[in-house]
């Protein structure tokens, strides 16, 4: 099998999920760092315009969002089963993602205040639509510190009832996404962190017992590596038509697929294969040649065109 390009930096909290998810598979991989604010001339031949961080390459195929890489990896290395409880896994992620993350970006970077990079400032305001200000922040963090404790109570109420791990006795893709907001509060603003944390002590050991996963093995790739490989490569996916699709999408057809939420920028392509939680789209640019680039369904819009 091709090997593992994950395409990351290392501050990103999505991006942890995914490092977390090859400590405990045992997975190797190979480590190529993006920049953290646009131009990222290297990922957008990759993905079309997908900007987001992280992407995980395998040849020609690119798979983007972390619950689809989180997916993918489960069905490429079963060996160690991440996912043994079925789906609603993802509807934990799904509140990691955006209930939780928003409490997490607000209590950090409002505290942060001026420290924060105006350029960096400058282009999640493009990413989002919306100012993105820390002063703003700071006022919010009152409020955001106690949704914050709020949801995070929720991990200890379910530590002691199952604990070690949030489903019992083994690491499942559930600890992978709760674990996230605790390591971007515990990275980036410590002393927030060890106030909010202190009252849970099951939450404490658990993100500590987490911590041991490790990262798995990862060797540096450079970008120029990465795109070299998928021209080199062939993308794995076949052609299927879901007769399920309730809008009628079918192989072959033209699609702009988005984000949802922030980073709305669309990626056209063909499309190669759909289901009720994947799609796949084919496309081609002169660094990489063809690839097919993969996203979730939940949390993307598809279009025509
Ligand atoms: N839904 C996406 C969210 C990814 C995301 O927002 N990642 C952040 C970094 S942690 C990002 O891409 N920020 C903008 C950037 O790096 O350009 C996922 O689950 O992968």
């Amino acid at each position: 099998m091709a090997e593992i390009i994950f395409h990351h930096y290392w501050t990103s909290p999505f991006s942890e999920k995914i490092r977390l998810a090859f400590g405990l598979k045992g997975l190797s991989w190979r480590s190529v760092e993006q920049p953290t604010i646009m131009p990222k001339p290297h990922l957008i031949p990759l993905t079309g315009g997908y900007r987001k961080i992280p992407v995980m390459q395998i040849g020609a195929d690119i798979y983007c969002d972390s619950q689809l890489i989180l997916a993918e990896l489960e069905r490429r290395y079963p060996a160690v089963p991440l996912m043994p409880n079925g789906g609603l896994s993802h509807a934990v992620g799904f509140w990691a993602d955006r209930v939780v993350f928003q409490a997490s970006v607000a209590v950090i970077f409002g505290s942060l205040g001026d420290k924060v990079d105006p350029a960096f400032i400058k282009d999640r305001e493009a990413l989002s639509g919306r100012p993105f200000d820390p002063a703003q922040m700071a006022a919010a963090v009152p409020l955001m510190r106690e949704q914050f404790r709020a949801h995070t109570s929720f991990l200890e109420a379910q530590l002691k009832a199952r604990g070690p791990y949030l489903a019992g006795e083994k690491a499942t893709v559930t600890d992978i996404h709760a674990h996230m907001n605790v390591w971007f509060l515990s990275s980036f603003t410590p002393a927030e962190a060890a106030g909010l944390l202190a009252e849970f002590p099951l939450v404490r050991a658990w993100y500590a017992l987490m911590n041991t996963a490790g990262y798995g093995t990862h060797e540096k790739m450079t970008p120029d590596e990465a795109l070299a490989v998928a021209k080199d490569a062939t993308s794995i996916a076949q052609e299927e038509t879901d007769p399920n699709e309730p809008n009628g999408l079918k192989a072959g057809m033209a699609v702009s697929v988005m984000a949802d939420d922030y980073g709305r920028d669309p990626i056209k392509g063909t499309l190669v294969a759909s289901s009720a939680q994947r799609i796949a789209i084919k496309r081609s640019d002169p660094a990489v040649g063809e690839v097919v680039v993969h996203f979730p369904r939940a949390g993307f819009w598809v279009l025509p065109g």
